[in-house]
C-alpha cells in the first residue's frame, strides 16, 4: 500500500533541516519510504517544497544565508541516501539522459530531484550538477551522444545561457528538455528558446519523456516566434554605470548612504544590479511579466531587512531616465512601476489589513 507525505511530516523535516540535524533527516526520509511513501514522493512532496519554503524563510529575512546552507547541505544528503537505497527495480531501458544546470545557474539540486526521478523510471541518467560551461556540456554531449539532455536553469538571470546550450545540443541533433522554475510559469520561457519540450515539475517531465521520445525522430521543437534585438546586450554592457547613477541618485535622497560600510555599499550595489539583470532577462524572452514578478519578490526581501519598497521607485526612475532611447526597457520599467504602484496601494497589498 502506497502512504502519502502529510503537512506534520513536512513539518517535522523542516524541523530536522533548520537544525542541520543530518542523520535525523537522512533516518526520517528513509523511515517514510518504509511507511509506504514512493522515493519519489519523498523527492517530491517532502524535500522539494521544504526547500522552497526555506527560499521563503531566507526571502523575509527569518533565516540566514548559513542556515539555509547548511538545511540544503542536509537535503543533498536525504537525496543521496534515498537513492542508494532505492536503486531503479527494472532496468526500463529508456535511454541515456544527460541533465545539467546551465552555465553559471548554481542551483543543482532541483536538477539533482528531476535526475534521481528521471533514474527511477528508467532512464540512464548522467547528472552533471552545477554551472556546466555551454562548450563543456556540448563535448560531453559530442562524446556521449545521449538521446536527450535535459538542462536546469532555476534563475531567469540564466536563460541567455540556457537558449546558447538549447540551441548549440540541437545543433548537434540531440533533443533538449527544459525545466527549472527560471523558465518562468509552466516553463513558458523555455518553450520561447525553442527548447524541444519544457517541463514544470519533475513529476511531470518523466511522464513526458515517456510518450514523447519514443517518437523523437519525428519531433519537433516548440519553437514560438522568437526574435530577439540587442536590448539586453547593451544594457547588460552598460550595468556598471547604470548602477553608479543609481547609487548617486539614492545618496543624495537619503545622506545616510554615504556612512555606509564597504559591506553594505556591496550589497546595495548587488541589489542594483540584479534590477539590471532581471530587466536583461525580462527583455531578452520579451515578457514585462518576468521583470514585474521580479519586482514583488524584491519587494519582500528589501520589505523585512528594512529597505522601503519606495527606494525601487526612485531607482526605476534613474533606469528609465538613463535608457530613454531603449523603448523596450523603457515598457518594461513603466511594467514594472504599474506593479510597484499596485503593491503600495491599499488594494494591493501593503495597505491591508
Ligand atoms: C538552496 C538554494 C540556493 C543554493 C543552491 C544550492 C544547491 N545545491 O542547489 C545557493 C546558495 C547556491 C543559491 C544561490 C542563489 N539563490 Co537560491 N535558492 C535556493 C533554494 C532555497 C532551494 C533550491 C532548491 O533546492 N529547490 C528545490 C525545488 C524546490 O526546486 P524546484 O525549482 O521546484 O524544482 C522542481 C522543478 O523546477 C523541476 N526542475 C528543476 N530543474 C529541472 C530540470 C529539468 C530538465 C526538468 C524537466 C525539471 C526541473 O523539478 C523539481 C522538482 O519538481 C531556492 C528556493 C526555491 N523555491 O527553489 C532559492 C532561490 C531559487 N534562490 C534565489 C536567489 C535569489 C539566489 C541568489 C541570487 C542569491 C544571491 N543573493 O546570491 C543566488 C543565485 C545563484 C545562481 N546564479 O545560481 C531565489 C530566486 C528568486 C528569483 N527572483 O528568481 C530563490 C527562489 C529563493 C527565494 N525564495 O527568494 N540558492
Amino acid at each position: 500500500m502506497t502512504a502519502a507525505v502529510s503537512p506534520a511530516d513536512r513539518e517535522q523535516y523542516l524541523a530536522l533541516v533548520g537544525d542541520g540535524a543530518q542523520a535525523g533527516a537522512v533516518d526520517f526520509a528513509l523511515a517514510l519510504a518504509e511507511r509506504g511513501v514512493p522515493p519519489r514522493a519523498v523527492l517530491l512532496d517532502l524535500v522539494a517544497p521544504t526547500q522552497a519554503r526555506i527560499g521563503d524563510l531566507w526571502a523575509r529575512n527569518e533565516w540566514s544565508v548559513a542556515q539555509e546552507h547548511a538545511a540544503t547541505h542536509v537535503s543533498e544528503q536525504v537525496v543521496a541516501a534515498l537513492a542508494a537505497r532505492h536503486r531503479p527495480q527494472t532496468a526500463a531501458g529508456r535511454g541515456v539522459l544527460v541533465t545539467a544546470c546551465v552555465d553559471g545557474e548554481w542551483h543543482a539540486l532541483p536538477a539533482r530531484l528531476f535526475a534521481e526521478i528521471a533514474r527511477w523510471d528508467g532512464w540512464d541518467v548522467r547528472f552533471l550538477g552545477a554551472s556546466v560551461p555551454g562548450p563543456h556540456l556540448i563535448s560531453y554531449l559530442h562524446r556521449h551522444g545521449p538521446d536527450v539532455v535535459a538542462v536546469s536553469c532555476s534563475v531567469p538571470t540564466r536563460l541567455v545561457a540556457a537558449h546558447r546550450v538549447i540551441e548549440a545540443a540541437q545543433a548537434a541533433g540531440i533533443p533538449v528538455l527544459a525545466g527549472g522554475r527560471g523558465f518562468g510559469p509552466a516553463a513558458r520561457w523555455g518553450r520561447k528558446l525553442g527548447a524541444d519540450r519544457v517541463a514544470a515539475g519533475a513529476g511531470d517531465a518523466v511522464e513526458l519523456l515517456r510518450s514523447w521520445l519514443p517518437a523523437i525522430a519525428g519531433s519537433h521543437p516548440l519553437r514560438e516566434s522568437f526574435v530577439s534585438d540587442d536590448e539586453h546586450i547593451l544594457i547588460a554592457k552598460r550595468n556598471p554605470q547604470l548602477v553608479a547613477a543609481a547609487m548617486d541618485d539614492l545618496s543624495q535622497r537619503f545622506p545616510a548612504l554615504r556612512g555606509y560600510t564597504p559591506l553594505q555599499r556591496e550589497a546595495t550595489e548587488f541589489d542594483l544590479g540584479q534590477i539590471v539583470e532581471f530587466l536583461c532577462a525580462g527583455l531578452f524572452v520579451d515578457d514585462p511579466e518576468l521583470f514585474t514578478t521580479f519586482l514583488d519578490w524584491l519587494r519582500i526581501v528589501l520589505a523585512t531587512r528594512g529597505v522601503p519598497p519606495s527606494t525601487v521607485d526612485l531607482v526605476l526612475d534613474v533606469y528609465e531616465q538613463q535608457l530613454y532611447d531603449f523603448p523596450r526597457a523603457g515598457a518594461h520599467l513603466a511594467a514594472g512601476r504599474r506593479r510597484q504602484a499596485l503593491a503600495a496601494s491599499p488594494a494591493g497589498g501593503e495597505g491591508r489589513g
